[in-house]
């Protein structure tokens, strides 16, 4: 009977796509104030997780295949909290994931957007997947509804910001969480490794989005809501006036500077049993 089984249901195939609307979604989600976390409390709530982070339906077949790249620096707590806050949500939406956090090597200037290549570069060679998310390690979501699964277009998932007062700073922002198929975040050549410091990044991603033709989307505001931990706001390392002439001529340079031109080392790459763990060495910024 268990040989039978097996061979009326191989993986995925003949299961049917998960539902567009899982119903163990909860809506609204209450984030606390304070929790004392440790790996091994966040991983007994998170049984069923395979090392490197990952998870997918078993009941179902995913609508998509999902890796969500957190650039980190030096923020242990928060990572806490953010493995704690999204492996079950990510669950209960029914998504295939792996959640992959990629550090910079040293304490020299931080390159978020290198790093972010680095690590969709690295993932890219190594696994299948159809959707990525670039997520900020210090953004909690409020309500489960807004689903970690890629639409047609790019899409800014965080336009509700506690930092923010829930408002969205200007239109063309995409910073926080985002997320693209595949296909939009290769046109677009990823991210520019120019940016230094604090700021812009996102902004540069912004332009490249447009000057691609395509678009970002965005969930409903009383959605896409989400907490920012508080921490200190970090300060720009370049001058202000540098990051926005990069910004003024990012156009130019969008096919020459991003993915196909990330320069790095990757250190170790490792599966821990809540995240898949990269370490990259960047150059020295002059
Ligand atoms: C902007 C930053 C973004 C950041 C948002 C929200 C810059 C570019 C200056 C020319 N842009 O000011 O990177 O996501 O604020 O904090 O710094």
């Amino acid at each position: 009977e268990q040989f039978l089984k097996m061979t009326t249901s191989p993986p995925g195939g003949a299961l049917g796509l998960c539902p567009l609307t899982p119903p163990a979604l909860v809506g609204k989600i209450q984030i606390p104030r304070v929790k004392v976390l440790s790996i091994k409390r966040i991983l007994a709530n998170n049984t069923g997780l395979t090392a490197g982070g990952k998870w997918s339906p078993l009941n179902c077949t995913a609508r998509s295949r999902v890796i969500i790249i957190i650039p980190y620096r030096d923020r242990w707590p928060h990572l806490l909290m953010w493995l704690d806050h999204y492996h079950p949500i990510l669950r209960r939406q029914l998504v295939d994931y792996r959640v992959v956090v990629v550090e910079q090597y040293g304490n020299g200037t931080f390159n978020k957007g290198l790093i972010m290549n680095a690590a969709y570069r690295e993932m890219r060679q190594r696994m299948d997947f159809d959707c990525v998310i670039f997520h900020d390690i210090d953004m909690l979501l409020e309500n489960d509804n807004n689903m970690y699964l890629c639409s047609s277009q790019p899409r800014h998932l965080s336009p509700a910001v506690s930092k923010f007062d829930y408002k969205l700073p200007y239109d063309e922002l995409v910073g926080g969480v985002l997320m693209f198929p595949l296909s939009h975040f290769e046109m677009v050549n990823g991210y520019s490794n120019n940016y230094w410091g604090w700021g812009g990044e996102d902004d540069d991603m912004t332009n490249r989005i447009f000057n691609k033709g395509l678009a970002h989307e965005r969930p409903h505001k009383t959605i896409g809501r989400y907490t920012m931990i508080s921490h200190q706001q970090r300060q720009y390392s370049v001058k202000f006036t540098r990051i926005e002439k990069l910004l003024n001529t990012s156009n130019g340079r969008q096919d020459q500077d991003g993915l196909n031109s990330a320069n790095y080392t990757l250190l170790l790459m490792k599966d821990e049993p809540l995240f898949t763990y990269l370490l990259v060495r960047v150059p020295h910024w002059t």
